[in-house]
């Protein structure tokens, strides 16, 4: 069958227009942890992502490329962070994941994300080793502990003036005992006694003993390696036996969800991170504002979050406008100060991130940035 001339050019034009207009859709994985112990940071982590597909997807900076978020429940374990991983690569076909929330869950993940060639962007884990050196696929956006505790211990330091440090950690968490190394190493070099030192694990809930007995020993700070929900009970239960001197926290400190769940106990916490809340700079500027439109309050997870897909995005468009795996991977290396609410960022020659870190404190029931 033949058609007439003018239809079947109408035909090719319509054909031409349709293609040169075509949409690809890149997708890319998310493994959060929406349940279990992690689940605090979660929460505020896939609203940075979701806020950060929208704002990329409408500002046209990848032409016809648009990106699709796909959030996936890492359920806080190895298991489930697995089998999440599996899904991602294997079925949904992604072309980078984001994630997993805990370095924990990291550890067993991301080798099969190296091996399989998918990138991998860590936005959480912030165990200085066993991440970005399982291999050339994995990427990491958040500061790890080694990054960002010594320089905050040192300004605590000189503001507070302590000489002797009670320590405790969770010894059950690749995430919380790589902290504890930190803080040891940091407390060491700035000649700080450390009185004593005790553990617990993540399902504890009572931590009196192990209070009562570093008390004892009149630490002048507590300095405390915790996931979120160990964290709000261990300084609850401090303040509760009487102790009014600061609390120094690693990353899992980080949660507005200390507040809420601490209550007036939490005043005085100090804790390292890797947003400046504060910063006046335009990309910070512009996050808040678009926080705010979306009725959410941010905390770090949610910057740093917002930060990784920017990465992505940044990524896709440095490769030509290319959205597979490799061109993810190759985009990666070419980031050079990209403006983030994080600051500029860039990465290191290990693949870790490289940006400013502050330091904050509790005050009057909010994070505030240390002047
Ligand atoms: C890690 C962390 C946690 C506090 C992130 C949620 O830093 O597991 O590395």
């Amino acid at each position: 069958m033949r058609f007439p001339l003018r239809s079947s050019i109408a035909v090719a034009a319509a054909l031409f227009a349709a293609t040169a207009s075509a949409k690809q859709t890149v997708k890319v994985g998310a493994a959060l942890s929406m349940t279990g112990p992690a689940a605090a940071y979660g929460a505020n982590q896939k609203t940075g992502i979701q806020a950060a597909v929208d704002e990329v997807n409408k500002s046209g900076m990848l032409k016809d490329v648009v990106l699709e978020a796909v959030v996936e429940d890492d359920a806080s374990t190895k298991e489930q962070g697995l089998a999440v991983f599996q899904r991602l690569m294997n079925q949904t076909k992604v072309s980078a994941i984001i994630g997993p929330t805990l370095s924990n869950t990291a550890y067993a993940t991301n080798p099969l994300a190296q091996a399989a060639k998918v990138p991998v962007v860590a936005i959480s884990n912030t165990a200085p080793k066993g991440i970005t050196d399982i291999g050339d696929y994995i990427w990491r956006v958040s500061l790890t502990e080694g990054q960002v505790i010594p320089g905050a211990l040192k300004t605590l330091q000189a503001k507070l003036g302590f000489k002797k440090a009670g320590v405790l950690y969770g010894n059950d968490d690749a995430f919380t005992k790589a902290g504890y190394d930190v803080m040891k190493v940091a407390l060491a070099d700035q000649k700080i006694q450390v009185v004593g030192e005790q553990t617990f694990a993540k399902p504890d809930r009572d931590y009196n003993a192990q209070l009562t007995a570093l008390l004892a020993l009149k630490p002048d700070i507590l300095v405390v390696s915790a996931l979120i929900e160990n964290a709000s009970g261990i300084v609850a239960q401090a303040r509760q036996l009487g102790w009014q001197g600061p609390i120094f926290g690693g990353n899992g400190f980080n949660n507005p969800a200390l507040m809420k769940n601490a209550g007036p106990a939490a005043e005085g916490v100090y804790v390292g991170t890797a947003w400046n809340r504060s910063s006046t700079d335009e990309a910070n500027q512009k996050f808040l504002a678009l926080m705010k439109a979306r009725g959410v309050d941010p905390d770090q997870f949610c910057a740093q979050a917002y930060t990784g897909v920017l990465v992505v995005a940044e990524a896709i468009k440095l490769s030509g406008g290319k959205g597979g795996r490799d061109d993810i991977k190759a985009g990666f290396a070419k980031v050079k100060d990209l403006p983030t609410p994080l600051g500029k960022f860039s990465f290191l020659p290990n693949r870790d991130g490289d940006h400013p870190p502050a330091v904050q404190v509790v005050k009057d029931g909010k994070f505030q940035i240390l002047q």
